[in-house]
């Protein structure tokens, strides 16, 4: 059936809009925080599309509304769907299990069931919205079986799909009891997008190994069609960064942000408080840095700033009370009255807060322990026109096989983690200048438009072998 004709259609576990009451109580929607959101709205906006997603409250019936240029077009989803598809299978099993196993993921016939329900209801909703042949781009690893659910309903449609988060080796993906089930939910796409080739040379494999599916290279026969594996490694909105970054408040608050930490060295980490993103380790190596008398309180401080995310998850809320806890010893040990030497911040900010911090900070450390991508990494390089600041970057972050000028390490080693954090803060002017000056060639030649735009036209290529 074909009742509301969009050409174009994107799907995804959430709408690239948050609820939000103003004092008055009247409700109105902003745009939501989150790598996949900065990444899609600029294409979204320019193609007139619609948006298929759940719009943040449990047993919600709402009907589609316009904001911020786009069609926005809300799945319900009920309070048991949230707790079971979306903090269940999603949150507990297919986060941990494909961020190598860094905790441990519940395998649950009750949350495998919901998230079978739950991608059905989008395949519905994709069915219903989009034109004949129109192009459907399904997003991320809560939807893996939208792209086959959605080919049965509507063979006339382009489906593609892209993965935001790493796809695991054969040898951690075997254990997953539906195992057979995700990899041919993939297949229902004619393109499946990865970060990194590695991911889709695994997708390749276990489709080989799992379903003894032909393939050529890295396009799978399957059902008669050929399935394209192939990487495509997002990026930040360039061009969003350079105005906030061009703004006189932005710059004044960068100053004020240094001025009122006053420490000659600033470090910073800005992440969702999310397990995988290495925090607890680089905090570590910072207090050890302090132990060891490498750094003395009032030469370095570490603002960390952690998003909230997923709190329902028991492995976040453990997280949380690790973290700080740890803050608190750090700061008990080295701090000085008035002077924390961490500056911990559970919160969100807006995006002219982000950049004037990421003007403000001398190092910016990014750690994750497995990372899809790691958005922060680049909005750091896109901010620093000025050449100065620099990046520490795990080797576990997708963004490492760009940014191969970083200061990389194993966040893994802690000994590697604090010579690296040391070796960041001590590099000279010219140094930094030299790194940035690389990375930024990079990140500003591979912007998100450009990402959305190569997807998007190997996605509309006719099928071919080879
Ligand atoms: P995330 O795991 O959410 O994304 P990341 O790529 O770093 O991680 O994106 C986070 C985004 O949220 C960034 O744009 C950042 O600026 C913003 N953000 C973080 N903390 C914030 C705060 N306190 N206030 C406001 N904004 C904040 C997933 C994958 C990544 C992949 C992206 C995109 O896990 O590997 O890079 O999707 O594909």
């Amino acid at each position: 059936m074909v009742s509301h004709g969009s050409e174009f259609v994107v799907v995804a576990n959430r709408l690239p809009v948050d609820r939000v009451v103003g004092e008055d109580g009247t409700a109105s929607w902003r745009r939501s925080p989150g790598g996949l959101v900065s990444a899609i709205a600029p294409v979204m906006r320019r193609r007139h599309g619609t948006w298929i997603g759940w719009a943040g409250a449990p047993d919600e019936e709402l009907e589609p509304f316009e904001d911020d240029g786009m069609s926005l077009w809300p799945v319900m989803q009920t309070a048991q769907d949230v707790e079971l598809y979306y903090e269940g299978f999603s949150n507990a099993t297919l986060w941990p299990l494909y961020h190598d196993v860094v905790a441990p993921p519940v395998y649950s016939r009750e949350m495998w069931d919901a998230y079978v329900r739950v991608n059905e209801r989008f395949a519905d909703a994709a069915a219903e919205v989009a034109a004949e042949r129109a192009v459907v781009w399904v997003q991320d690893y809560q939807l893996q079986l939208v792209p086959a659910m959605l080919r049965r309903r509507r063979p006339d449609l382009r489906i593609g799909f892209f993965l935001h988060i790493p796809f695991p080796p054969l040898e951690l993906f075997w254990q997953l009891p539906w195992r057979r089930q995700i990899l041919e939910g993939l297949l229902g796409a004619d393109l499946v997008g990865f970060q990194l080739p590695g991911a889709a040379a695994n997708f390749v494999r276990l489709c080989r190994r799992l379903l003894d599916a032909r393939h050529f290279r890295q396009d799978v026969l399957w059902e008669e069609r050929v399935v394209r594996a192939r990487s495509f490694p997002i990026s930040v909105d360039v061009g969003e960064l350079k105005s906030l970054i061009a703004q006189p408040t932005v710059r004044e608050r960068a100053e004020e942000i240094r001025a009122d930490l006053g420490a000659p060295t600033i470090l910073l980490g800005v992440d969702r408080l999310d397990y995988t993103k290495g925090i607890a380790q680089r905090l570590q190596a910072f207090g050890e840095l302090f132990e060891d008398g490498h750094l003395k309180p009032g030469q370095a401080v570490f603002v960390q700033i952690a998003t909230p995310s997923r709190e329902r998850v028991e492995q976040y809320q453990l997280l949380r009370d690790q973290i700080e806890q740890q803050v608190g010893r750090i700061n008990g040990d080295y701090g000085e009255l008035g002077f924390p030497v961490v500056h911990y911040l559970h919160t969100s900010y807006d995006r002219a807060e982000l950049a004037a911090l990421y003007l403000a900070a001398d190092v910016m450390v990014v750690t994750p322990l497995r990372d899809g991508m790691n958005l922060v990494a680049k909005e750091y390089v896109a901010c620093r026109d000025d050449l100065r600041g620099a990046l520490v970057l795990s080797e576990f972050a997708g963004a490492a096989a760009e940014l191969k000028r970083a200061f990389q390490v194993n966040p893994y080693d802690i000994d590697g983690l604090k010579s690296t954090m040391l070796a960041a803060m001590n590099a000279d002017p010219a140094e930094q200048a030299r790194r940035m000056r690389a990375m930024r060639k990079r990140v500003l030649e591979h912007d998100v438009d450009r990402w959305a735009h190569d997807f998007l036209s190997a996605l509309e290529q006719p099928q071919r072998v080879g």
